[in-house]
């Protein structure tokens, strides 16, 4: 190693001074004057912005901090880094860690002999003070957690892939939707809108449906929900909605539900609300999974071609597996069972291979299109029906990876509606206007200041070159001694990239400052009864049942009284029905309409929005699938139906009354996989009842087994009676021949025994094999549903 006053080191150091000195004069030379400053002035140049003149030096040495930066190490690395590189941005891998074979260590560094015992003086003595080990262990332990979101806390997520299938080059010059075939890597978090952080999932809520592309060209987040409409208007109103939705602030109750005075107090007061209400309050508001829900840009944006012309956009998620939900009554149950259930979904479904799949579809519209509509497209709480604009597919995300580490990833991880590429625009939909704000401003709290765009999980993929500088938490160590621009020190770098940069749609206007809403933001009826009349008869059931269990949970009726008065305004006949279940006895008012007279929808129903239009692709795939077993059943057809399953890619498991084995009639021993206790019915997609008399008995005496079957009836869900017949249906008191003779489609009787079937393209509705996997892709058969239920 060279020592400070070895004479070649000092005339190396010298030779580079000169150099450095000589390469920088000549680079600052190169730039006589600032070219682009003309054209930093003037409407008509606003489109057209210079790239900023830039030159490469001719020797490195221009632009370095210090002329010994090529003396490496293991902490330097090699020195200079390669032009333009940013290694933030390389792939998780540069932070993947593996402790494998590992010695633990200190944070520093420090193997660590006991990490058992604090140090004591002597061994029934005080802990000492010097003990820097427990200090840097409890220190750090003291401040892992960092504010939860503010909304959306609850949330899981996943990696995966978006393809896109077809170029939209006609409509936008973003690079992700180029070419099809062309793939940008995503990490997606699904949320829920109002719990805490360790909230249960399948509470009745909007859910959160984030996307962050890591595009060439940038990150761009996607921040969606599950419902295409807002409770709201305008950004000025979001910290009223969520704090009136939150845990009331004087006993932090109810947690996330929306079953409470203030957050319908707050409603009955906006009638712009009552359209997404009305979305919240249906199925939607209870997904199954998250594998099987929309998703919703909700905001209009717009799309930017190569000639800088631009259209209006709408974007939708269509999940591969369907839109499918859960019953009420079976959602309070899971929260209980496994208050995890959508996250564990999520998880095990990518574990086993099942990716979900979601296409993104386009909505594309001109401004002339949109002057034409009934409703105002930058109002959040409108939709743009398919009958006006029909989606367009452009491509599919496919989520095929879980993440190493929920807080490194999924908690850090942060959308920001401001993230946008080249080829996307906002809208002045004011709703979007302030979310541009307020996500990075949450972020400087919530991850302790502005550098969040170097925690890796938020690092984009395409290099990130400019004059910020320092903050909290700096990882990137920018070499030279220049930070601003226009500079000659540095060749004009990083400049400015011109025409091929992000330029905002030069949207003319000459407005008076007024606050105040467009004329057909008072329309807040059209759309939600439009909702209403798209709804099937179970669907509408469904949703006026959760208006009544909500404002049935009320403690101040004046609320409750003037809900159901806001609602007559969208279906007298469902108001009455809400006043009747509720007790009152007389019907309350109608209060005034913003609108003299009510606004007609262009058409009478639109069937896309309902779930049932939206059944998936027939898949199997991830649903859990109980196969009830006890001593003396017979072994053969439940080993066929397991075969059936496990083929069609469902989760099919034993549940026995305890863990071990059970002894088939012929003898032989099936294993237990779970318990009625450990996973009740409510985890489950569908039940297959045993053939054998000989299980009857037992099976009859529990009353778990009753419970799981009777809830499996109530929930709607597919049976299968392996035997083809029905005393544990019978001993659970449902009214089995009263199935029999309605032809209940979520029943399947196997009066032969039960071979397995061929299930690969199968669609031979004579098979009850195949039956019962139709039945189960299809979810839920609610022509058996009863209120208040039967059994
Ligand atoms: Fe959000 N929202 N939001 N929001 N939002 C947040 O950002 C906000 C809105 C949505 O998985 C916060 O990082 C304002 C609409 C999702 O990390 C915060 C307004 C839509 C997520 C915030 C809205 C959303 C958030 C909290 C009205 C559907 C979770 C933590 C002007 C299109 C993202 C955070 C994730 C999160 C503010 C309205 C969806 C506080 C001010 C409309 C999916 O910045």
């Amino acid at each position: 190693m060279p020592t400070s006053n070895d004479p070649d080191v000092l005339t190396a150091a010298r030779d580079k001074l000169v150099t450095q000195k000589q390469a920088t004069d000549a680079l600052a030379r190169k730039t006589p004057h600032n070219p682009g400053k003309a054209g930093e002035y003037g409407a008509e140049n606003a489109q057209s912005p210079m790239a900023g003149q830039h030159f490469k030096p001719d020797d490195d040495l221009a632009t370095a901090s210090t002329v010994h930066e090529d003396i490496g190490s293991d902490k330097l690395g090699s020195g200079i880094p390669p032009d333009g590189v940013n290694p933030g941005n390389d792939p998780l891998d540069r932070v993947r860690v593996d402790s494998g074979g590992q010695t633990l260590s200190t944070n520093q560094g420090l193997p660590v002999a006991d990490n058992q015992h604090s140090l004591k003086a002597g061994s029934r003595g005080p802990v000492l003070l010097e003990d820097f080990i427990l200090r840097e262990k409890i220190t750090h332990f003291d401040h892992e957690r960092i504010p939860e979101r503010v909304v959306h806390a609850r949330g899981s997520g996943a990696h995966g892939v978006f393809v896109c299938t077809e170029s939209m080059e006609q409509f936008s010059r973003a690079d992700l939707f180029s070419s099809a075939g062309k793939e940008t890597p995503v990490f997606v978090r699904f949320s829920t809108v109002a719990g805490e952080r360790g909230s249960a999932d399948t509470v009745r809520d909007t859910r959160g449906f984030a996307v962050k592309f890591y595009t060439d060209e940038g990150n761009w987040d996607l921040v969606g929900n599950n419902i295409p409409v807002f409770f709201i208007q305008d950004a000025m109103k979001f910290p009223d909605v969520v704090h009136a939705v939150k845990p009331e602030p004087h006993h932090a109750m109810p947690q996330a539900s929306s079953a409470h005075d203030t957050f319908w107090d707050f409603i009955s007061l906006m009638p712009e609300s009552i359209h997404h209400t009305l979305w919240a309050m249906s199925d939607r508001g209870i997904p199954r999974s998250y594998r099987m829900m929309q998703g919703f840009g909700v905001h209009t944006f717009r799309l930017v071609n190569d000639a800088g012309e631009s259209c209006f956009v709408k974007f939708h998620w269509l999940p591969h597996a369907g839109t499918h939900a859960l019953v009420w009554d079976e959602a309070v149950k899971i929260n209980g069972a496994d208050p995890d259930f959508h996250r564990r979904d999520l998880w095990e479904a990518i574990e086993a291979g099942a990716f979900p799949k979601y296409d993104l579809a386009l909505q594309v519209f001109s401004e002339e299109q949109a002057e034409s509509f009934s409703f105002d497209v930058l109002d959040p709480t409108k939709l743009v029906p398919e009958e006006l604009v029909p989606l367009r597919v452009v491509g599919t995300m496919t989520l095929n990876r879980n993440p190493d580490n929920f807080f490194a990833e999924t908690e850090q991880v942060a959308f920001c509606a401001s993230h946008i590429v080249p080829g996307i625009d906002f809208s002045n939909d004011p709703l979007l206007q302030g979310r541009l704000f307020s996500y990075q401003d949450t972020q400087l709290t919530r991850l302790g200041g502005p550098n969040f765009h170097e925690i890796p999980i938020n690092a984009s993929v395409c290099p990130v070159h400019n004059n910020q500088r320092d903050g909290f938490h700096r990882q990137a160590i920018v070499r030279g001694r220049v930070s601003y621009e226009p500079n000659s020190l540095a060749g004009g770098c990083p400049h400015q990239a011109g025409q091929a940069g992000f330029r905002t749609v030069a949207e003319p206007m000459r407005e008076s400052k007024m606050r105040i809403k467009p004329e057909k933001f008072a329309d807040h009826f059209s759309q939600a009864k439009l909702f209403l009349r798209s709804q099937t008869p179970p669907e509408r059931e469904h949703l006026q049942n959760a208006l009544r269990f909500e404002l049935g949970r009320l403690t101040v009726p004046a609320i409750r009284e003037r809900m159901v008065g806001l609602m007559r305004h969208v279906d007298e006949t469902m108001a009455q029905w809400l006043a009747d279940e509720l007790g009152m006895r007389e019907m309350p008012p109608t209060p005034p309409a913003a609108l003299a007279s009510p606004v007609e929808s262009e058409i009478d129903a639109s069937p896309g929005l309902s779930m049932f239009a939206r059944p998936g692709d027939g898949s199997v795939a991830g649903r859990r699938v109980a196969l009830i077993v006890a001593d003396g059943m017979e072994a053969a057809p439940l080993q066929a139906a397991l075969q059936t399953l496990a083929m069609a890619g469902a989760v099919p498991r034993m549940v026995g009354t305890k863990l071990g084995r059970v002894q088939a009639a012929d003898g032989s021993h099936i294993e237990v996989d779970t318990t009625f206790l450990m996973m009740p019915s409510v985890l489950w997609d569908a039940v297959v009842l045993p053939a054998g008399t000989g299980a009857l008995p037992a099976l009859v005496a529990n009353g778990q087994v009753l419970e799981f079957i009777k809830d499996q009836y109530r929930h709607c869900k597919p049976i299968w009676l392996l035997g083809g017949e029905g005393a544990l249906l019978e001993a659970a008191g449902i009214p089995y021949d009263e199935l029999e003779a309605a032809a209940d489609p979520g029943l399947i009787l196997d009066e032969t025994g039960g071979d397995a079937a061929d299930v690969t393209g199968a669609d031979d509705e004579d098979d009850t094999a195949v039956r019962f996997l139709h039945a189960l892709a299809r979810h839920r058969h609610f022509e058996r549903e009863m209120d208040p239920p039967a059994v």
